[in-house]
């Protein structure tokens, strides 16, 4: 089922709590002077950083979703709130194997759909009958959220909840300041009864139509919320942190802009550095292709850090379904998965979804398994390792390849281009490109490309616009001794946090 569009007048609805984080002095955020050239806004572009939440997040990579609920019993994807609960019974539910797989897949953070579109609440809410505390499962005394919790402390893995907006159960829904407050005692609960929450995801599905229940979200209480008793926590989607890449395909876009206009109508506030009450509205369609390039920012009022986190489940649907067993991505449709999500400057939120014995399926598991084999064993040995490198106004050339993602090579002066040369040493062959820009100091690079010399030339491999926090680019293999990265444009002077060349693994 595909995701309702996120409209302008909700997104126009959000409010900007990202302001109250810095990494390195600069901010997550920049306002627009009326005199300021087209040259001057690049360049605020350009250091504009993630928060502190905002770069946790990001080097996480990967995450998943786990859709479970009554839908998984009435093999439904989206319930209409008036399903017989007494289905939900799963005889075997492990959530200790839930998080366990994910954590065998390199995942790092777990987001449990704590209730759906239908109403249905995986854990014992006080608020609301339509829930695990009125079923036969454990004779109503289950809790699936608080045992998701408790595996991610066991398993040192993220956790998170997703909390659908849109209830087609309760009969608050549509009178505004009840359902409101409904969903903020219900939030409440989720954020004060398991510990360290790290990521809130609000959907911006509403399939209620225009003669449907008109209810009016009170978002900004909501953020308000989740900043004061989990001020950790990411929120995302119709929040303020993170972004919807735009498809729930697993496709992220090939250039990829961290930083985003914003329609800051309170832009005074912003500039005065006020933390309250900053409506933004991120510019447009976030489907769009292009979201941040020179185009897009020149005009902007303001500019904001908000990355992008890719969607996509492991199966056609979001929630299980056995006639799905045989439908499960292969580790090779994973694999491209992640060389367009993680390869392309976005976080991959993969969903995962267990059964109605409360397991994440075999199948899913195997695929998983592979996949995460095949990730480890391609970016097992960077090639470039004890190359002799030279870059005529570049500086610390060696911190390219030393594994880190906050130290980094750039260029000492006012250049936005350079080249970078690598001599391997012996010739090697390979077909994975991976760059990586430090961010916590702003997204620069806007063009680049690798060469390789062959018979006294220099041959391209392959190119590309931007990196952001991850930039992996796949080509036909080739064999050279000497290769070149050239930078041929970029906002301010690039730096490069990582470089690497990589042979795929076979066997997908
Ligand atoms: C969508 C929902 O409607 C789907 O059911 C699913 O939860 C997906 C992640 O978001 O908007």
């Amino acid at each position: 089922m595909k995701k309702i569009f996120l409209p302008a007048f909700v997104l126009l609805r959000m409010v900007s709590f990202a302001q109250d984080n810095n990494v390195s002095g600069n901010r997550n955020y920049a306002s627009i002077s009326s005199g300021d050239k087209e040259a001057d806004i690049i360049r605020k572009a350009a250091t504009v950083v993630p928060s502190t939440r905002q770069l946790h997040w990001q080097q996480l990579e990967l995450t998943a979703f786990f859709h479970f609920g009554i839908n998984s019993f009435t093999n439904r994807e989206w319930g209409d709130g008036k399903e017989d609960i007494s289905k939900f019974n799963p005889s075997l539910l492990d959530a200790g194997q839930w998080v366990k797989t994910a954590k065998e897949a390199g995942i790092k953070q777990v987001i449990v759909t704590a209730k759906h579109h239908d109403g249905f609440c995986l854990w014992p809410s006080q608020y609301t009958e339509h829930s695990v505390k009125n079923t036969p499962w454990k004779n109503g005394k289950g809790d699936v959220v608080k045992e998701v919790a408790e595996a991610c402390k066991q398993y040192g893995m993220g956790f998170g909840v997703y909390l659908s907006p849109w209830d087609r159960n309760s009969p608050l829904y549509g009178d505004s300041e009840k359902y409101n407050t409904y969903f903020e005692n219900q939030l409440t609960e989720l954020l004060t009864r398991y510990g360290k929450v790290d990521e809130v995801w609000f959907d911006g599905a509403n399939g209620e139509g225009p003669n449907g229940k008109k209810q009016v979200y009170n978002f900004n209480a909501w953020y308000t919320l989740i900043r004061k008793l989990q001020p950790g926590a990411i929120i995302a989607i119709m929040g303020p942190d993170v972004r919807w890449v735009g498809t729930e395909s697993g496709e992220g876009r090939a250039t990829e802009w961290s930083v985003l206009p914003v329609d800051a109508q309170l832009q005074d506030k912003i500039a005065a550095g006020s933390q309250k009450d900053i409506t933004f509205a991120p510019n447009g369609n976030m489907m769009e292709n292009d979201l941040g390039s020179r185009d897009k920012i020149i005009n902007a009022k303001a500019l904001i850090w908000y990355p992008a986190e890719t969607d996509v489940s492991i199966r056609p649907g979001w929630f299980y379904h056995p006639s799905e067993n045989d439908k499960v991505k292969s580790p090779a449709e994973l694999m491209d998965i992640y060389f367009s999500s993680v390869g392309r400057n976005s976080v991959l939120l993969l969903n995962i979804p267990p059964d109605t014995r409360g397991l994440i399926n075999e199948n899913d598991v195997d695929a998983l398994r592979s996949w995460k084999k095949n990730i480890d064993e391609t970016f097992k040995t960077n090639l470039v390792k004890g190359a002799a490198i030279q870059s005529a106004n570049g500086t610390n050339t060696a911190l390219m390849l030393d594994g880190k993602n906050d130290t980094y090579w750039s260029v000492t002066g006012n250049d936005t281009t350079a080249t970078i040369e690598f001599d391997l040493k012996s010739a090697k062959a390979f077909d994975v490109l991976l760059l990586q820009e430090n961010i916590r100091i702003g997204q620069r690079v806007e063009k680049f490309s690798l060469e390789y010399f062959d018979n006294n030339e220099w041959k391209k491999i392959t190119e590309g616009t931007t990196v952001g926090y991850k930039r992996l680019l796949r080509f036909p293999p080739v064999t050279a001794g000497k290769v070149r990265l050239n930078i041929e444009s970029s906002r301010l002077n690039p730096t490069i946090a990582e470089f690497g060349l990589y042979k795929l693994a076979s066997g997908l």
